[in-house]
């Protein structure tokens, strides 16, 4: 069946993506302001405090919060502008069932028992777990619990998982190898007090705009910066040393530096003894990663590795921040426990100004990782696999062992199997695989060729176009729950407004379907406070235990750092602040790792490195941000950036429209000539859907251990667009109302 039974032209004529800058929409004045909700920003991991303003049921503007001690009222353009999604007129107000012509509106009864004979068709037909769930962690806490719930009791399916499979899984996979534990090792209050901060792979000024303050604050106090990108970043041009290494080869770079710091001497011999496991492998598995060996490899000069090597080794107190370029490949394990190798080599952790982060990307990242949405994983961040574990759940949610269901497929595997025909039906929350995951053609081709798709969104997402089913849910500022940011502070978020017309909370939502399924049993919370309540007892006694957090100390104490295991006990803001890991033998694990070549290395054929990420205007797969004018005036569309030498040998000019090509498909965008990245690398931000989407480029190659997809690392080829490719460019820009190219 083709299921984008509809021109994309008359998709966005009727849903959108519309694109305003009416501050109050429907209204010629903004209204008096009613009351201030103190809550938090519904973008990335940092969640700024903010205070929406509110009017007759709207959020009509915001004041920045001034008191709330991370951003203290500092807030990024998202942030700013965030507060338009509420009331604009792209929002889906009505339940929607497919017609062969597009959709139309339906009552909910009708849009739920709909989803609920598919549930039950397609698994008396194909098996239970051929109905699979995704989510996404820009959901709460209380309903990414609600949802591992929800898949585990009323879909019954072991096939859940969640959009961190494409963010955050190799630093987790990392951060429990070495410590038993996933969460940053410190609160970014650490950052200013540490000497040196080294960061690898993170933009940090355009994707964590407000966490630069802290980075600020230490460059005040003297501390030195490097940086570790193939590009030079905003912040990479202020660091002290900028490491512009090749993508793909990070681990090769830290091997080296590790072997500099045990051949000059600079360990900490006492903490790797008696604190770590496993340090002579390492120092043997290092004994020929020189310097010049990784020159060869990543292309940085091995002087700027001796120097990288001399800084980290003769500080007294260091900082590792990490984020997605060192996570998304097919060996984003081993690059990040090469990272922790090196704070472990000189034992700086768990002190003040000594510590690490992987810096969580999503809103609620963090906590969305540990309450049992990943197809692995239960509550508390257990095992779904160790009978333990299972007994705990089991005992909280009133269940036999048998009732559970055991490890599903994770994220990529999910769409394999529907490619496949193996899974029949699909429920796919706060995701948006048609623009995000990667080998975008392949998952277009899964979605068309699945019997049955629900999304629940509170706009027209490009996945929710292929769906059968669409379900308007509600956004973060429509539903009373908690969040937990990237330095793992639980933080309230509150109720502003109610979802505008017939739409519901996902709450709601996910309430109504259990009940419908059978299951009104396991799910009579009177409201989400009741669902924190039981995540709380799911949590105790886990790693990421919540047991002592309520939301009133939420509110009280502006966030608790989690492991909280009673109401009496303070928080945790730095771990390992008694040298013990979270492992059974209080050891920090040390770990090899083995240089190996990315799933598809530049050769002759496709000689450049393709690498992918964020624009500072835009929020992942563009979905909220791309419907607001002022975020859309400042980045209208995609550009590929590429170094002057470059393009010029390859005869190309700025702004001039180029055809990006790999194995998978091509992309045609306006070229930008800029100084900041390497000659054979070129960069494109994935935020657009359709013929615009870098994910139309990139390789369906997952990492082994966390099989987190490969997006920072393709084979490409670069020219000038065909007159043809040039035109359809245009049209598409049009027809997406996107600033189409000059001609
Ligand atoms: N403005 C904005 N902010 C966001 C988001 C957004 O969409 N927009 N999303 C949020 C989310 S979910 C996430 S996960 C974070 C992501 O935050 P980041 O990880 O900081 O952002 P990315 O742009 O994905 O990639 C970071 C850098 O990795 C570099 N890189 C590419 N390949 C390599 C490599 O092989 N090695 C090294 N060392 N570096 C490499 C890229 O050049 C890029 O500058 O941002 C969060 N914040
Ligand atoms: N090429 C390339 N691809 C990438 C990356 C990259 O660097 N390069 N980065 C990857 C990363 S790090 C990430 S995190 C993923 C993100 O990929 P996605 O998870 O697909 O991104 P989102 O835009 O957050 O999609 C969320 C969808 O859910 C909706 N939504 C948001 N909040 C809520 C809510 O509270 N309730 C409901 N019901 N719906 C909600 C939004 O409208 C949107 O349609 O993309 C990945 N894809
Ligand atoms: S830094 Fe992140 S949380 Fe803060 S305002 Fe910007 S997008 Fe929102
Ligand atoms: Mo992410």
């Amino acid at each position: 069946m083709a299921r984008l039974n509809l021109p994309i032209a008359d998709y966005v004529r009727t849903y959108g993506p519309h694109v305003s800058d009416a501050p109050v929409h429907g209204w010629a004045h903004k209204p008096p302001v009613e009351k201030l909700v103190k809550t938090h920003c519904c973008f990335c991991g940092m969640q700024c405090g903010i205070q929406l303003q509110v009017a007759q049921n709207q959020v009509v503007g915001f004041e920045p919060w001034e008191e709330f001690p991370f951003n203290e009222g500092r807030l990024c353009p998202k942030g700013v502008k965030r507060y338009m999604q509420t009331h604009h007129p792209d929002r889906l107000t009505k339940p929607l069932i497919r017609t062969t012509g597009g959709f139309r509106e339906a009552s909910w009864d009708e849009a739920l028992d709909l989803v609920v004979a598919k549930v039950r068709e397609i698994q008396a037909k194909l098996g239970q777990d051929a109905f699979a769930m995704m989510s996404g962690v820009s959901l709460s806490n209380e309903k990414s619990y609600l949802v591992g719930k929800f898949a585990r009791l009323a879909l019954k399916t072991a096939n859940l998982d969640y959009n961190g499979r494409f963010c955050m899984v190799s630093a987790g996979a990392g951060n429990k190898k070495a410590f038993g534990i996933d969460r940053a090792a410190n609160s970014w209050a650490d950052l200013p007090e540490a000497e040196l901060i080294l960061i690898a792979g993170s933009n940090v000024s355009e994707c964590f705009p407000t966490l630069t303050h802290y980075i600020w604050q230490a460059r005040d106090r003297g501390a030195r910066l490097i940086v570790v990108d193939p590009r030079v970043t905003p912040i990479g041009r202020t660091a002290d040393l900028h490491l512009a290494v090749r993508p793909g080869t990070d681990s090769a770079l830290n091997q080296a530096i590790l072997h500099e710091l045990i051949a000059r001497g600079w360990v900490n011999e006492a903490f790797v003894r008696e604190r770590c496991t496993g340090w002579d492998e390492l120092v043997a598995s290092v004994a020929t990663c020189t310097p010049a060996w990784a020159e060869t490899i990543t292309g940085v000069p091995a002087e700027q590795i001796c120097r990288a090597a001399k800084m980290w080794g003769e500080a007294k107190t260091s900082f590792l921040l990490h984020a997605r370029g060192v996570e998304q490949h097919t060996k984003g394990v081993d690059n990040v426990l090469s990272l922790i190798n090196l704070v472990l080599a000189t034992g700086r952790i768990g002190r003040k100004g000594c510590g690490y982060g992987t810096i969580t990307g999503q809103g609620n990242g963090q906590g969305g990782r540990e309450h049992g949405h990943k197809c692995d994983q239960l509550p508390g961040n257990r095992d779904i696999e160790n009978p333990v574990h299972r007994a705990h759940i089991c005992q909280v949610w009133g269940i036999t062992d048998e009732e559970l269901p055991h490890k599903g497929k994770t994220a990529v595997e999910l769409f394999e199997d529907m490619h496949e025909g193996k899974i029949g039906g699909f429920l796919n929350i706060c995701c948006n695989p048609m623009v995000s995951h990667p080998d975008m053609n392949y998952a277009r081709a899964a979605l068309e060729r699945l019997p049955f798709l629900c999304v629940i969104d509170f706009f027209m997402s490009e996945t929710a176009r292929y769906a059968d089913v669409v379900l308007p849910g509600s956004l973060h500022e429509e539903e009373e729950g908690t969040s937990t940011t990237a330095e793992g502070r639980v933080v309230r978020i509150r109720a502003a407004v109610s979802p505008p017309g017939e739409a519901r909370t996902d709450t709601w939502i996910l309430l109504a379907l259990a009940r419908r399924l059978g299951r009104a049993d396991k799910f009579t919370y009177a409201d989400n406070q009741e669902i924190f309540a039981e995540l709380r007892r799911a949590s105790a006694g886990g790693t990421a235990d919540y047991a002592g957090i309520t939301w009133e100390r939420c509110e009280q104490e502006m966030g608790v750092f989690w492991p909280c295991p009673t109401e009496g006990h303070p928080g945790t803001p730095r771990l390992f602040e008694d040298q013990r890991s979270y492992h059974p033998d209080g050891k920090f694990h040390l770990h090899t790792t083995a240089y190996r070549l990315s799933a598809e290395p530049p050769d002759a054929e496709y000689p450049i490195y393709l690498t992918s990420g964020r624009s500072v205007f835009h929020y992942l797969s563009g979905t909220q941000t791309r419907r607001i004018k002022f975020l859309v005036d400042k980045a209208p569309g995609p550009l590929c950036e590429m170094h002057p030498q470059f393009a010029a040998q390859l005869g190309l000019v700025d702004r001039q429209l180029v055809t990006v090509e790999t194995r998978r498909g091509a992309l045609t965008v306006p070229l930008a000539v800029v100084e900041t990245i390497r000659p054979d690398t070129v960069f494109v931000p994935y935020h657009w859907p359709e013929a615009l989407a870098a994910n139309q480029l990139t390789v369906r190659a997952l990492d082994p251990v966390s099989k987190m997809p490969e997006f920072k690392v393709a084979a490409c080829r670069v020219r000038a667009a065909r007159p043809d490719e040039a035109a359809q460019a245009r049209t598409l820009f049009a027809e997406l109302r996107l600033e189409a190219p000059a001609p």
